[in-house]
């Protein structure tokens, strides 16, 4: 009995699927981060009032900033998530970029944000040089601020 060049097809599309996947948890391992690291919003505290533009200065307890794409223990760069959270899922991939995931990779430790008036959600996320967030996670308590 030979298989048929279909079930080779198949076959190969399987073994395919199985490297890609394997390939995938490989490129996105998540960095262990230390015991007790934490982040933390420094200027400002859940239920404050604030006028846009507003700034917020970043905190970090038990890990070092290092800029996106410099490898170095115990290091990430902060990550600013605004009206929104991460998903579980998300918690494990590069986090996006968009006006909702704003990155600061140079190593900033603090940034102005611009929202309209309305209650907004805050809330740091450290991610390593590849932008993933570490494992456990290294993020602030949500700040809910209102803009006046
Ligand atoms: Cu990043």
């Amino acid at each position: 009995m030979s298989l048929s060049p279909r079930a080779l097809v198949s076959c190969g599309a399987i073994m395919t699927a199985a490297v890609a996947a394997a390939i995938a948890l490989a490129q996105t391992p998540q960095t262990p981060s230390p015991a007790g690291a934490a982040a933390y919003i420094i200027n400002l505290k859940d239920g404050d009032t604030v006028a846009s533009p507003f700034k917020v200065q970043f905190g970090l307890t038990g890990m070092g900033i290092a800029p996106a794409g410099v490898q170095a223990e115990g290091t990430g760069h902060h990550h600013l998530i605004i009206d929104t959270k991460l998903s579980d899922d998300e918690m494990k991939r590069p986090i996006a970029a968009d006006a909702q995931h704003v990155h600061f990779g140079r190593g900033q430790t603090e940034t102005m944000v611009t929202l309209p008036p309305g209650r907004h959600t805050l809330q740091l996320v450290l991610g390593d040089m590849s932008h993933i967030p570490h494992n456990p996670p290294v993020m602030s308590p949500v700040v809910t601020v209102t803009v006046r």
